[in-house]
């Protein structure tokens, strides 16, 4: 039996690894280590190459910038004077923004809508007094009853216009409106005032565009 000092003296030789014949004291390869922690970050690169140069701006020249300021100038010319020879004629009204038109046809609420839908533009829907009174202004000339833009909701009462706004301005003849969600369609009549009125009378057809 080996003493316990021979194995004292072989534990420290192989923790000192001190070994003067390589060739024979070789020993087994240890295990890997475990990987170590991540380094530090290196370095900034150096800089790279100059970019190519970018779009043009868009800017214009400034002798097409004239041309078409010239251009637009001339085409708002143009429409104002086709627009005074139409309102000349009574084919057309002009009330803030709007243009009111009427085709003179008397039919029903979905036939005068789609007409104007048509046509690029809705069923004249007076926002305050300034269009109602445009709008009166072509009932007058046809002498006839209008429909409007605007209808009865689900909510018995309730009348918004063809976008679904409620109407915030109104003008109901007195007692109106009366028709508890039996009349969901608005007629006015030639003092300008609004009636609900059924959707399958004929009436006027006044677009707003
Ligand atoms: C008729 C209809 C109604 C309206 C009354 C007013 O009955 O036009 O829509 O409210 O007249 O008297
Ligand atoms: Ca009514």
């Amino acid at each position: 039996m080996l003493s316990c000092s021979f194995y004292l003296v072989a534990a420290v030789a192989a923790l000192l690894g001190s070994c003067r014949a390589e060739e024979k004291c070789a020993g087994i390869p240890g295990l890997p280590g475990a990987p170590g922690a991540n380094g530090l970050p290196g370095r900034d690169g150096r800089d790279g190459l100059r970019g190519e140069p970018g779009p043009p701006g868009n800017c214009l020249p400034a002798s097409l910038d004239t041309e078409l300021g010239n251009v637009l100038a001339s085409l708002k010319h143009r429409i104002a004077r086709l627009e005074s020879v139409l309102a000349l004629n009574a084919k057309i009204t002009k009330v803030g923004d709007k243009i009111l038109a009427s085709n003179g046809k008397e039919v029903n609420f979905a036939s005068a809508l789609k007409s104007c839908e048509e046509a690029g533009g809705t069923l004249a829907t007076p926002m305050n007094e300034e269009e109602n009174n445009a709008i009166l202004g072509i009932v007058k000339q046809y002498n006839r009853y209008a429909y409007l833009g605007i209808r009865e909701t689900e909510a018995f009462g309730q009348f918004s216009s063809m976008t679904g706004i409620p109407v915030n301005y109104t003008k109901w003849h007195r007692y109106e409106p009366n028709g508890k969600g039996k009349e969901k369609c608005v007629e006015m009549y030639m003092d300008g005032s609004w009636n609900d009125k059924t959707c399958n009378l004929y009436r006027l057809t006044v677009c707003e565009f």
